[in-house]
């Protein structure tokens, strides 16, 4: 038999035929954002706000090729120790053709998830249009796979290396429901605001769950729900220094021609190092509470849809 080129941990699979809640984590942040030993660290605080929300951690990454949804404690750690791959969605075939390991992104996460039957996934930040798009069209897949994808991301908006007004547009092109969580803004991501409306804004976890069934009775085609959680304004980054910062690292980035799948790791480094390793505590401040709010939907879905 061909080996299988996507598995379930034990216990995502027995949650997801219990129908009990279960919420996604991408792996980039730990395999790109993180530095060692901070990243095994976080992975597994991650893991344990999902599971003190009641809900089942399933951590998504490719290893020796396989797509797995849930990893347990040693390959959690195998995955924050050893370098790996950034892998989008259009990467997974690969790797599964030739093997290796890989750190998933928004898109190759929640991708994998909703294949799995996960409906929330928490995380920090999406990708978005890179600032200077007219000239590199460099806008990040996670757009287009949350297009395409039923699934429910919680994060804080998207990460403020991006140009949030145009990423905002291509997500309404998209047909992709942006929901502000407490929020007439859009967040922005190591900032609590981005100064940008939103159309619609929800207060509570089971609003996100009637927002989900409701797309599921009318039938629309597959696209995300994208829940924008600002970070708390006692978490974030102070403004001045970030836009400061941010400056800063876009300069270099350019100066130093870096492009493609680098520019987003590149940039948040930048940013780490410019903050004096500020940013990355909003930037965790963020995923926190994302996580843990997509643990409060995973539960009032599976309520809703009669788990
Ligand atoms: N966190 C990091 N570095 C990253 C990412 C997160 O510290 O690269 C990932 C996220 O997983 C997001 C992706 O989905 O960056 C977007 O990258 P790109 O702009 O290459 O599409
Ligand atoms: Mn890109």
């Amino acid at each position: 038999m061909a080996p299988p080129f996507a598995l379930c941990s034990p216990e995502v699979t027995a949650a997801l035929a219990d129908g009990a809640p279960v919420v996604a984590l991408e792996s980039t942040i730990i395999t790109h954002g993180l530095p060692q030993p901070r990243n095994l660290e976080v992975a597994a605080e991650l893991e344990a706000i999902v599971r003190a929300g009641g809900a089942c951690p399933a951590t998504v990454a490719v290893l020796d090729g396989v797509a797995r949804v849930g990893l347990s404690e040693a390959e959690l750690e195998r995955i924050a120790s050893v370098p790996v791959r950034k892998a989008g969605l259009r990467d997974l075939a690969v790797l599964g053709a030739l093997g290796g390991d890989g750190g998933t992104t928004v898109s190759a996460t929640a991708f994998l998830a909703a294949r799995a039957g996960v409906r929330v996934f928490g995380t920090g930040g999406l990708g978005g249009v890179h600032r200077g798009w007219v000239d590199t069209w460099d806008e990040s897949a996670d757009l287009a796979a949350l297009a395409s994808t039923r699934i429910t991301v919680v994060s804080a908006g998207v990460k403020s290396i991006l140009d949030i007004a145009a990423t905002l547009q291509r997500l309404e092109t998209l047909n992709v429901t942006v929901l502000g969580y407490r929020s007439a803004t859009f967040p922005g991501f190591y900032l609590s605001s981005s100064g940008h409306p939103v159309d619609w804004t929800v207060d509570t976890p089971e609003q996100v769950a009637d927002v989900m069934a409701a797309q599921d009775a009318l039938g629309v085609p597959p696209s995300a729900i994208l829940v924008a959680n600002p970070v708390a304004p006692e978490a974030q980054l102070e403004q001045g220094l970030h836009d400061r910062v941010l400056e800063e690292a876009l300069a270099a980035a350019a100066a130093q021609g870096i492009s493609g799948q680098r520019l987003t790791p590149f940039l948040l480094q930048q940013m780490l190092e410019g903050t004096g390793g500020a940013s990355l505590e909003a930037n965790l401040a963020a995923v926190r509470g994302n996580v843990a709010l997509a643990a409060q939907i995973a539960v009032a879905w599976q309520g809703a849809s009669g788990g």
